[in-house]
């Protein structure tokens, strides 16, 4: 009943549609509707130019698209429910008449994501794991819609200013594994749930490599999980590139989450993540084929 068939295979629920998890991991496409996102702030604020980034998206291979409206970047500043929903709602309408691909709501706040789901998005992304907005676990359950819950220290104010761990990779795997249990106890179908360890929210660059090092072990919960590391920070110090230079050193992490048996990616560059992603899995799926030929 759409739940896991084993830890590769994932049949999502999200409203009236089915996300198949199952021979390659699927992209998810970046479309930031903010004048600051890190790294593409200000380019698709006008409707126009973001419904012409989401069709290139889907040419691209893009399976879902995810439309932030807030900036979660570190020290970025909090914007209300009417600013958040202004900016958002006329790239979702749009959106969801002419780009046949799910998509994805990236806000913190039940209102927005009700409006949303109205206006068509059956996934909300959401990186506070459901402690945001105390009515988002009743939307959730009662939508139907799929949830990302991620994991975050702090919040986007505070998160970088002294990030701290005994463990990083249990601790994350912990809370991830609680939040999951909660939202199942609220009435959330296991089926609805995601899972996101949170690359960058409150983490220095030790604890970014060892989530992805020891990433197998998020993959024990039972849950599809995705990763956001698209040009992240932590890809520019390994690097020293500006943020429009590293999709390089993002495709070489995304490589490793995908070994390691990431469902969802997250990314601003679909066209070579999706041609990374397409190569790794394949090589994976040749492996646990114990090397079998296959033309497929
Ligand atoms: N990262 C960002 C935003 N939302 N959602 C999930 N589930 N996982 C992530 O890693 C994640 C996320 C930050 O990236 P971006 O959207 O490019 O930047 P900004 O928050 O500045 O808009």
């Amino acid at each position: 009943m759409g739940t896991a068939s084993s830890s590769r295979s994932f049949l999502v629920t999200a409203r009236s549609q089915m996300l198949r998890l199952e021979s390659r991991p699927l992209i998810m496409g970046i479309l930031n509707v903010t004048p600051d996102s890190f790294s593409d702030g200000g380019a698709y604020l006008r409707v126009e130019q973001a419904l012409r980034h989401a069709k290139q998206m889907h040419e691209e291979g893009a399976d879902i698209i995810d439309i932030g409206a807030e900036s979660s970047r570190p020290g970025s500043h909090p914007i209300d429910q009417a600013e958040e929903l202004r900016r958002l709602l006329p790239v979702l309408e749009a959106v969801h008449e002419a780009v046949p691909l799910p998509i994805s709501v990236d806000t913190t706040k039940a209102a927005v994501a009700r409006q949303a789901i109205q206006a068509g998005a059956v996934i909300v992304n959401d990186i506070t794991a459901l402690r945001g907005d105390p009515l988002m676990t009743e939307l959730v359950a009662e939508s139907g819609a799929a949830v990302v819950l991620m994991h975050m220290q702090g919040t986007p104010q505070t998160m970088q200013k002294a990030p701290r761990y005994q463990d990083v990779t249990q601790e994350v795997t912990a809370f991830l594994s609680e939040q999951a249990q909660k939202a199942v106890d609220h009435g959330i179908q296991r089926s609805q749930i995601i899972l996101d360890p949170g690359f960058g929210f409150g983490k220095l660059q030790v604890h970014n490599l060892q989530l992805l090092a020891e990433f197998t072990m998020l993959t024990k919960l039972g849950y599809p999980m995705l990763v956001g590391l698209s040009r992240k920070q932590f890809i520019g110090h390994l690097t020293q590139q500006p943020i429009h230079e590293r999709g390089y050193g993002t495709a070489g992490a995304v490589a490793v989450a995908v070994l390691k048996g990431a469902h969802l990616i997250r990314v601003h560059d679909v066209r070579s993540m999706r041609d990374t992603v397409s190569v790794v899995s394949a090589i994976c799926r040749h492996a646990r084929s114990g090397g079998e030929v296959s033309h497929a």
